[in-house]
Order: structure tokens, then sequence, then C-alpha cells
């Protein structure tokens, strides 16, 4: 009575030749302790992108100011303090409302009665945990478990032990519950586990609180979950299937079409088994909780980029519409500086011609038709980080002195000149005072302008490109989902 389980294909690692140590007992079973090639790929991976959206996140916080990037630095240290802690040990937790039988599902998988059980509601208050094998304290400190609340299955001869080493089971208090700080101790253990096992039971299995306010919400993890419907020794076998079937559909809708279904009953043992199988697959693939990080870290990215918005144009292009707002910025300085005048009388062979540097009221002309161009080009908020690089209207009058002092036409030419070439003299002196007026000009403008301008549009482009690497890598070929489906992030049930 399970939804078919796909082969996630080479997710199981292979065994350590050397003969691995946990604590000083050897462990030459069927749990290899050192990361598959596979698993250590997806964790280089994994940190290469995970310096890739720290990056993007620094560079727009250079830019868009700290509240744009809010979370993505911290969620981005949750992540790697995770990872820090090492993958030999799979965080498994079980939740879902209450009476479900999430503790006495925690208990038969543990072989022994921990958790506790009750016929009161709600009875699991605190987080109440089992620990396959060693060496876990660092992750239980990390998860924030008390030392009376975890217990230790740790041995080298019974079968069913050895399965699940590197399993940390944590039997969590009700999604639904009534008392208060319940709801908030899952909500926080959520984020810190590798995969989530959601136990309903045929009475519970469509509540608005499981589907609306966890299991859609929480889709894209699907890869990283297991629905178990628990309590069937309570149906007929007819009746289960049909629970089973309807409860499927309703995932479906909420948007999980691949993490596995199962149906136990935790006192009667049924599909107990088949659990336990696929938490073992989970823990000795050692990649569960690099998949599940890896969700974690796209939907980081994904909001990143949302906030950081997409560019409808390649930044070959932003670079001409700037190369145009430049040249249109110096010919509005041109004639501000009287420079289209003087150009105009010289080639008329007039003398004397004269030229000042713009005033402030027409560079703040200037600088503001080229924010204009800028906003209708570049979706908020990127306009107002440019507006806040471009030079200040009295440092641009500043520079514009600066550059135009000393611009002059050069001596009037000779009379002989004059005879000889007609106007084409005149011509040609006018063609050269212009030049250099421009040249001067641009260069303040491009200084002030132009340079900043782009260097926004490019940390812009830089930003949604490596983001884009990271969103795609996500789903391209090596991908977890083009592999297996997003079933294979359970790390797999093969
Ligand atoms: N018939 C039946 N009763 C169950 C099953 N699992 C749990 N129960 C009972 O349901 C009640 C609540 O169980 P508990 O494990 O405390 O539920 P939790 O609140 O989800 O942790 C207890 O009386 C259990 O004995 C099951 O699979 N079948
Ligand atoms: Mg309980």
């Amino acid at each position: 009575m399970t939804r078919t389980v796909p082969n996630p294909g080479g997710t199981a690692p292979a065994p350590d030749p050397a003969g691995p140590q946990v604590g000083n007992v050897a462990v030459a079973d069927a749990v290899p302790r050192h990361a598959s090639t596979d698993a250590s790929d997806r964790m280089a991976e994994l940190l290469s992108d995970l310096r890739s959206v720290r990056r993007a996140a620094r560079t727009v916080t250079g830019r868009l100011g700290e509240e744009a990037v809010d979370g993505v630095e911290s969620a981005c240290k949750h992540l790697l303090h995770r990872l820090d802690l090492g993958v030999d040990h799979t965080v498994v937790v079980i939740l879902g409302g209450t009476g479900c039988g999430k503790s006495s599902l925690f208990n038969a998988l543990a072989g022994m009665e921990f958790a506790e059980v009750g016929a009161i509601r709600p009875t699991t208050s605190r987080p109440a945990v089992c620990v396959w094998g060693d060496g876990t304290d660092r992750l239980l400190r990390w998860l924030g478990v008390e030392r009376d609340m975890w217990i230790q299955r740790d041995s080298t001869l019974e079968e069913h032990i050895k399965e699940l080493r590197g399993l940390i089971l944590v039997d969590l208090p009700d999604i639904d519950s009534i008392a208060p700080g319940h709801c908030e101790t899952v909500n926080e253990l959520i984020p810190l586990a590798d995969m989530l096992v959601w136990v309903t039971d045929p009475v519970k299995y469509a509540d608005r609180s499981l589907h609306a306010r966890y299991l859609t919400p929480m889709r894209e993890h699907e890869g990283s979950m297991v629905v178990v419907l628990n309590r069937v020794d309570t149906l007929q076998p007819a009746d289960a299937a049909s629970v089973l079937e309807d409860l499927t559909a309703q995932l479906a809708r909420d948007g999980l079409t691949q993490a596995p279904v199962l149906a136990t009953s935790a006192v009667m043992g049924q599909g107990v088994e088949e659990l336990r199988g696929l938490l073992a697959r989970a823990t000795r693939s050692r990649t569960t909780s690099v998949l599940r990080a890896a969700t974690q870290l796209r939907e980081v990215a994904s909001g990143l980029r949302n906030a950081v918005g997409q560019s409808t144009e390649p930044i070959a292009a932003s670079r001409e519409w700037v190369e145009s707002a430049q040249a249109e910025a110096v010919e509005a300085l041109r004639a501000f500086c009287g420079a289209a005048a003087a150009v105009d009388a010289l080639a008329a062979g007039l003398e004397p011609v004269s030229v000042a540097p713009p005033g402030m009221d027409q560079v703040r002309v200037v600088l503001l038709t080229w924010l204009q161009c800028v906003l209708d080009r570049v979706p908020p908020p990127w306009g107002p980080a440019i507006g806040h690089t471009l030079a200040s209207s009295q440092n641009i009058c500043a520079r514009l002195s600066e550059a135009m002092d000393g611009v002059s036409p050069g001596p009037r030419p000779s009379w002989l000149a004059r005879l000889m070439r007609r106007g084409q003299v005149h011509r040609e002196r006018s063609l050269r005072f212009d030049l250099d007026v421009c040249e001067r000009l641009t260069a303040v403008v491009s200084r002030t302008m132009t340079a900043p301008t782009l260097a926004v549009l490019e940390d812009w482009a830089a930003t949604q490109a490596t983001l884009g690497e990271v969103l795609s890598r996500a789903q391209g070929p090596g991908s977890r989902s083009a592999e297996s489906g997003p079933r294979g992030a359970t790390g797999g049930p093969d």
C-alpha cells in the first residue's frame, strides 16, 4: 500500500575499504562512513552554489542595502553550519496532528517505548530523540535537544539497529496543538531536519492545518518528505485503499506528486518495516542532508532573484542605451556651455567666441534627464541604486569647470590662409574646437554618470547570472529532480 518509489540511481555509497571507525568500533558493515563520489560531488556543488549565493547577496547589499537581502546571509550560514556538522548523520523528524500516532511510530521504529504515547492529548510536549550510532553530540546540541530527551541505540550485532546507523529520529509535538509553545517547537525544528515524515490518520488526513499550513507551502521540499497514513488497522482493507487514494489525490492538489506515501499501523506493525527501510536507505545514502540543504538554498536563491528583479535585456543592450544617453548628455552640455553657438560662429569666420562651463541648474537638468532615462529602463530598486552612485550636480559642475578651463579655438588663421583656402579654414577650425569641447565634456560625463551607471548594471547582470546558474543547476541534468524526481531527495529509496 505504497506509492511507487523509484530507484534514485547513483546515490548508493561505495563501501569504505579502509574499514572506517565510529568511536573505537570498526563499522565494516553495510553502512559506509565515507561519502560516495556522488555524495562528495553533490556536496562540492552545493558549497560552490552557497558561495555564489553569498557573493550575489553581498553585491546586492552593496547596491541596494541590507533590507534587500534580509535573511540570505543567515540562511546561508545556517546551511553551512548544518553541512559542517557532517553528512554521517541524518536528522529525520516525525510530525503531524495530535493523536495520529507519531510517538507510537517513533517507538515502533526505535524498538522501545521511549516517547510518551497518550490517549490524553496533546501528549508530546518536548522533542524526543533516538540516535542510532554515536558521534552525534554536536548535532544534538545544534538541534537543541535536552539530554534527558535522547536515547542511543548502538549495537554491532542487532541487524535492525545496524541498518539505521547514522539516523537521528525526532518525535515532535503536534502541529495542531493548542498547548502553548508546541507549534513553535515544531516550526523551529522543521528547517533543521534533513527529512520530514508527516504522519496522519484516517480521521485527520484532510485537515487544513496539515495541508494549507505545511504541505502546500513546503511543496518544493517534497523530495525530503514522506507521508504516512497511520492507524490503517482501524479500517477495512478496501476502505484503507480508498483513504490512501484520497490522501494521494489531496497531496497532488497540494503540489506533492513524488513524496512516498506509506500506510502503517504503529500498534500492529503494518508498514513499519517499509518505513524503517526507507529511513535506512535515506541515512545510508549520506546525501539526504545535502539534498535538503540544496533545496533550502534554491529557495533562498529564488527569493533573492525575485528581490533583485529580472533583467529584460542583455547587458550589451544596456551598454548601448547608456552610450546613447551619454551622447545626449554631452549634446545638452555642449549647448548649455555655448559651444554649439561658438562652433557655428567659428564656421562662419566670426570672432571672438565665448564658451563658459554650464551652470548648476543646467547640470541638474542633464542629471534629471539621465535619471529619467534610467528609471524608464531598469526595474525598481535598481533605478534609485543608480541614482545614488551618480556624482552630485555640484561635483559635476566643478569637474566641468576644470575640464573647460583654457578651452579655446586657437589663434585666428592668417589672412593668407583665409585668402587661399576660403571657407575651408574656418570649417576646420570650428570642427577642431568642437571636437576639443566634446572630448572634455565626454570625459566628465563618462566619469560621473556613464561609468557609475554601467558599474551598477554590470553588478545587476552578474547577480542575475549567478543566481540563474544556481537555479538552473538545481534543475539541470546533474540535479536530483532530473535524475529521479524530487523523491530522490529523501536520499533514497533504492
Ligand atoms: N489502532 C491504532 N492506534 C494507534 C496507532 N498508533 C497510535 N495509536 C494510538 O493512538 C493514541 C495516540 O498515539 P500517539 O502515538 O501518542 O499519537 P501522537 O499524538 O501523534 O504522538 C494512543 O492511544 C496510541 O496507542 C495505530 O496505528 N493504530
Ligand atoms: Mg506524540
